[in-house]
This record gives C-alpha cells, sequence and structure tokens, in this order.
C-alpha cells in the first residue's frame, strides 16, 4: 500500500512539472508552442522554480487522493484545481488539464460539447497532459467534458470531468470583415444581404437609408444575414455591429431593382385584368391599337390606350432622304433600371435576312430626345424600320 502510493506521486510529480512550466513560460502563446518547446525549456530552467510549481499544484488539486490513488482528471491552468475555466473574448486562452492516478498514460483524449468558436482541442496521444488553446471569439458558458482513454482512439477504461469554460464578453470592438454586396433584382422578388464581422458578441441591426442614418431600422433583421421583403423600388441597406466594447457601421449596399414585363403589368392593370391573361398577357393587345402588351412595354405606350404606332418618318429633300422619331426614354412607373434603345435598318427587297443597321442609327439611349438623320439609298429603292429594345442600366 504505501510502495502504491509513493508511484502515484511520483507520477503526478513528473506530469504536473512539465504542464506548469509551459503555462508559466508561455501563457501569452498558444499552447502548441509548450508542446513543441516543451523539452527543452524543462531542461533550461531551475530545478528549485520546477519543484516550487509542483508542490503548489498538487496543494491546488483538492479531489486528488493520494491514499487511494483513484484516477482524477484535474485543471493545471488557467485555474488550478477548478471546474470552472475562465476566459476572455479576444484573449488567448491556454487550458490545460490532466489525468493523475493511473498506472499508464492516457493515450488519448477526447472532449465532448461544443467549444466556443475560436478553440481547438490540441488533442494529446500518449500524455497525461492534454489542452484545449486558442483565443475565443464568442462570450457565454460552454459546458463540455475532456475524456481520457487508457488506449489510442478513444478505447479502453476512461475517465471524464465535466468544465465550464466562461468567456467574458473581452475588449475587442467589432470590426468588419466583408463588407454587404450591392446587387441587382427583378422588381418584386427579394435578396439576401450578408455581411462578415469579427468580434466576440455581436448584435447586428439592419437598416434602410444611407450609413449612419437610423432612421429607419429594418424590423427582424438582426443577424449577419437578412432577406428583404419583396422590392419595387431601388433601396439602399446598411448594418450596425455592436458589441459591449464598440460599434461599427457597414457601407451601403445598393439593391437596384430592374423592372420587368412582369412588374410593369402591376403598374397598368388592375389586379382583375392581371388575373386575365387575355386583357394583360403579353401577346394581347386589349386597346386594338395593333400593338401587343409587350410590346407597348418595349415602346413605352400605353396599353390601354390606343395610340398611333412608333414609327419612324421619312420625309424627301431631293435626292436625300431624312429618317426622324422620337427616342423616348424609359422612365415612369415600370422602366426602374432599363434604358431604351433605338436603331433603324434598312433593306432594299424586304427579305428578312437582308436587313442591315443604317450607319449612325445602330444604338441611340432614348433620352427624349428628336433624331433626324440623312440617309441616301443609292438610287435604289429602300424600306427602312425602327427597332427597339430595352436594357438593364
Ligand atoms: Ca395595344
Ligand atoms: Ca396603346
Amino acid at each position: 500500500m504505501k510502495q502504491g502510493l509513493s508511484l502515484v506521486a511520483k507520477k503526478c510529480r513528473r506530469t504536473v512539472t512539465k504542464a506548469g512550466l509551459a503555462t508559466l513560460v508561455f501563457n501569452k502563446v498558444p499552447v502548441t508552442h509548450f508542446i513543441v518547446h516543451e523539452a527543452r525549456l524543462a531542461g533550461t530552467i531551475g530545478l528549485s522554480q520546477v519543484v516550487k510549481w509542483s508542490v503548489a499544484t498538487v496543494a491546488g488539486l483538492g479531489a486528488y487522493d493520494a491514499v487511494s490513488g483513484a484516477t482524477v482528471i484535474t485543471q493545471l491552468a488557467p485555474s488550478v484545481g477548478s471546474s470552472t475555466v475562465p476566459a476572455e473574448a479576444g484573449e488567448l486562452l491556454n487550458f490545460i488539464y490532466q489525468v493523475t492516478g493511473r498506472d499508464v498514460e492516457a493515450d488519448s483524449w477526447e472532449v465532448e460539447g461544443q467549444l466556443p468558436a475560436g478553440l481547438v482541442h490540441l488533442n494529446s496521444t500518449n500524455s497525461n497532459v492534454d489542452a484545449i488553446t486558442g483565443t475565443p471569439t464568442e462570450a457565454g458558458e460552454f459546458f463540455i467534458t475532456v475524456r481520457a482513454y487508457e488506449k489510442p482512439d478513444h478505447r479502453g477504461e476512461n475517465q471524464s470531468k465535466a468544465f465550464v469554460i466562461q468567456v467574458a464578453p473581452g475588449n475587442v470592438p467589432p470590426a468588419i470583415t466583408t463588407q454587404p454586396d450591392s446587387v441587382r433584382i427583378n422588381a418584386g422578388s427579394t435578396t439576401t444581404l450578408r455581411v462578415m464581422a469579427s468580434g466576440p458578441s455581436l448584435s447586428f441591426q439592419w437598416y434602410r437609408g444611407t450609413a449612419g442614418d437610423t432612421s429607419s431600422p429594418v424590423p427582424n433583421a438582426n443577424g449577419a444575414s437578412f432577406a428583404t421583403s419583396a422590392l419595387d423600388t431601388t433601396t439602399n441597406f446598411w448594418v450596425r455591429i455592436s458589441n459591449p466594447a464598440g460599434v461599427v457601421d457597414s457601407g451601403v449596399a445598393v439593391v437596384t431593382v430592374v423592372d420587368t414585363f412582369t412588374s410593369w403589368q402591376t403598374h397598368h392593370f388592375n389586379q382583375g385584368q392581371i388575373s386575365d391573361p387575355l386583357t394583360s398577357g403579353p401577346a394581347s393587345d386589349p386597346d386594338g391599337d395593333g400593338t401587343t402588351n409587350e410590346e407597348e412595354f418595349i415602346f413605352g405606350t400605353r396599353p390601354l390606350v390606343a395610340e398611333a404606332r412608333l414609327e419612324p418618318r421619312i420625309t424627301a429633300q431631293g435626292a436625300h432622304f431624312t429618317i426622324s422619331f422620337k427616342a423616348r426614354a424609359a422612365t415612369g412607373p415600370g422602366y426602374s433600371g432599363l434604358t431604351r434603345h433605338f436603331g433603324v435598318e434598312m433593306s432594299v427587297d424586304l427579305t428578312d435576312s437582308d436587313w442591315a443597321m443604317v450607319p449612325g442609327l445602330t444604338d441611340l439611349v432614348g433620352e427624349g430626345q428628336e433624331v433626324s438623320v440623312q440617309v441616301s439609298p443609292n438610287g435604289n429603292a429602300g424600306f427602312y424600320r425602327l427597332k427597339v429594345w430595352l436594357l438593364e442600366d
């Protein structure tokens, strides 16, 4: 019995000594460094210091039972002997623990439960000492269990102990690592905006408007990302991120809304008409002016008012001809994010294959201007047609 007791105490002293050394010397660097340098440092530190630390540590092991030789897992650092592990967000934590009272070293270790973000299990092998290390980035209480196994790969007899890692909020203000992106969407649809930020205990609030203007908070938009409601007009958003140590505002993300035939419909037809494709469908012509609804959308004319077709005027001036038309701008309801373009094509015989763009009239942006261009058909008969199309800005 006496011999058994002496064996246990000796083994305990050896493991405690190594871990204690590391904690004292390297408490400002990740514990991986300690593992690498352990052997070298053990040789350079004075024996009296080692002994002093060993004694202090053993004295702190309240649960250690030298008489029976019971196997226990004990915290060595940062809070010797405690089942609570104090930590602070943004500050390096080296949580070191050891198993004592065993006749053989622990061959493998396991951590059960969710570690706070930023911490990793060192996952020692063939060592009575193991550790969890890193810089936690979130505050809170994290309940974990560490388990030492007699054999590799989590086999054999095992011993476990529960710890709670208490991460205080710390003093690290939030920082934005990725700003929210500006996007283009079709009118009436939604999008999801995202921001990425670092720092502990982050709170988010998204706002409409220009950055810094908090008059229009978006209800329930309190995460790193949020889905907008269906948007009909171009809208600016930004997000304020805060924690106990500070506040940071993102830049503005512009959600550019681009109208489509479908959203144009909602501006020109009532609900009953929209539900009737014979009235509001793209191929329908409810006003009987020979222009389909889709063409009225492209030309910028009114789908329920019969109007003259949008056509170029041709006037003769001696041997020359002048083609003129009004290049309407794509403005008003149904044209958000769109630009109207005009071009004139010419054919000598009206066959589909030989339409050619007229030089100088290949692509004009409609700004409400009167366009007038002289053409010379070179003595041949010529046919002209006006081409109109909408493009996203
Ligand atoms: Ca029509
Ligand atoms: Ca019309």
